[in-house]
């Protein structure tokens, strides 16, 4: 059989490129999902951000109202879902907002709770994607995005901060911030960017935006724009201060006001731009083709080898047995149908 191929037009309108606009409906009608992760050491502002990124209150931040009020931290990892709507198009965001660490006696590994949290994203994800009846849509809580918050203290990067950043950028979408950089001056504050981008570089870190061969020209010169910038030097504010006139996002002190969304102050706005505007789409989709798919076929590789191993014990023993020997359990592991191992849920995950 031979299959002729070539690109022709069709002499009538046909319709077909109304495709698009099938496509956009339907997925209007379903909405987006979007599980962003903030991530770093005590204090640095990180629920303040989410709330000024999505520009209204998704969580609750330790920023006080009056001198008496204790300054309140995050102390577990909490998932909190909002719904925003602009323009018809529904976007549904999961926030996880998680404790600072670097203050607790011993430090060592004060990661791996959120190491542990992503990968139980992917493994829940898994289990459903291969149960035998599967929903039509699966719930999507895999982890698209994790904004790392960086001190603002102009030095090279601390142990834990190598570490936590060498095994998050593994397994999921890592993007560097400066936080609070209000505390820097304009000179400071490219130095310090300097010093962290070529700490990036000198420990290898997988930092979002990935190299792509598939990328066109003017999708590659962004991301280019973007490395240059990054770690993005921001600042967050859920209040809004009156400047020249105007109600603007801002921060308030003894020494003057600033308007976060300025970009000659700071760079918040372009920050804001990356993460909806320009690469919403690809973090949702680098996290599914990229992320999640590593950890897919390793665990499915695991899992064969697992079987293999299990016939030829089995095998083994029936042998064995047939010769009068003892038989032994050749696989002491609990699994479950599929034999993905249940995600050991002793994270406190608060829904
Ligand atoms: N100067 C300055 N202060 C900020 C900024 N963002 C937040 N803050 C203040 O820093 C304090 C801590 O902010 P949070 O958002 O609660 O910090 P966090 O990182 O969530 O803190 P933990 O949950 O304890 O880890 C609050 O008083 C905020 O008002 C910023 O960009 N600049
Ligand atoms: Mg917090």
């Amino acid at each position: 059989m031979s299959l002729e191929q070539g690109i022709g037009q069709p002499s009538k309108y046909v319709g077909f490129d109304t495709i698009t606009t099938q496509i956009e409906s339907r997925l209007l009608k379903r909405g987006f999902q979007f599980n962003i992760m903030v991530v770093g050491r005590s204090g640095l502002g990180k629920s303040t951000l989410i709330n000024t990124l999505f520009s209204s209150k998704l969580t609750e931040s330790s920023g006080r109202k009056s001198p008496t009020e204790p300054i309140e931290k995050t102390t577990e990892i909490k998932v909190s879902s909002h719904s925003l709507v602009e323009n018809n198009v529904r976007l549904n965001i999961n926030v996880i907002d998680t404790p600072g660490f670097g203050d607790q006696i011993n430090n060592e590994r004060c990661w791996e709770p959120l190491v542990k949290y992503v990968k139980e994203q992917h493994s829940q994800y898994l289990r459903k994607e291969l149960t035998a009846q599967r929903e039509k849509f699966l719930p999507d809580t895999r982890v698209h995005c994790i904004l790392y918050f960086l001190s603002p203290n102009g030095q090279k990067l601390k142990q834990l901060d190598i570490q936590a950043l060498k095994k998050l950028s593994e397994i999921a979408n890592v993007v560097p911030i400066i936080a609070k950089s209000d505390s820097l001056t304009l000179e400071e504050r490219s130095e310090y960017k300097k010093i962290l981008q070529r700490e990036f570089i000198k420990y290898n870190f997988n930092i979002y935006p990935y190299d792509s061969e598939d990328l066109y020209e003017d999708e590659r010169q962004l991301n280019e724009d973007i490395k240059s910038l990054i770690p993005f030097a921001i600042s967050g504010s859920e209040q809004e201060i009156q400047i020249n006139g105007e109600l603007v996002r801002g921060r308030k002190t003894k020494w003057g006001s600033m308007n976060i969304e300025d970009v000659s102050q700071c760079e918040f706005v372009f920050l804001r731009d990356f993460l909806t505007r320009t690469h919403l789409q690809d973090l949702i989709e680098t996290t599914a083709l990229i992320h999640y798919e590593t950890f897919r076929s390793k665990q499915l590789i695991a899992l064969k080898e697992n079987n293999t191993n299990r016939q030829s014990a089995g095998q083994a023993v029936a042998t064995a047995a047939a010769a009068g020997a003892t038989s032994t359990n050749p696989n002491g592991t609990t699994q479950n149908m599929q034999g993905i191992p249940a995600a050991n849920s002793t994270t406190a995950v608060r829904m």
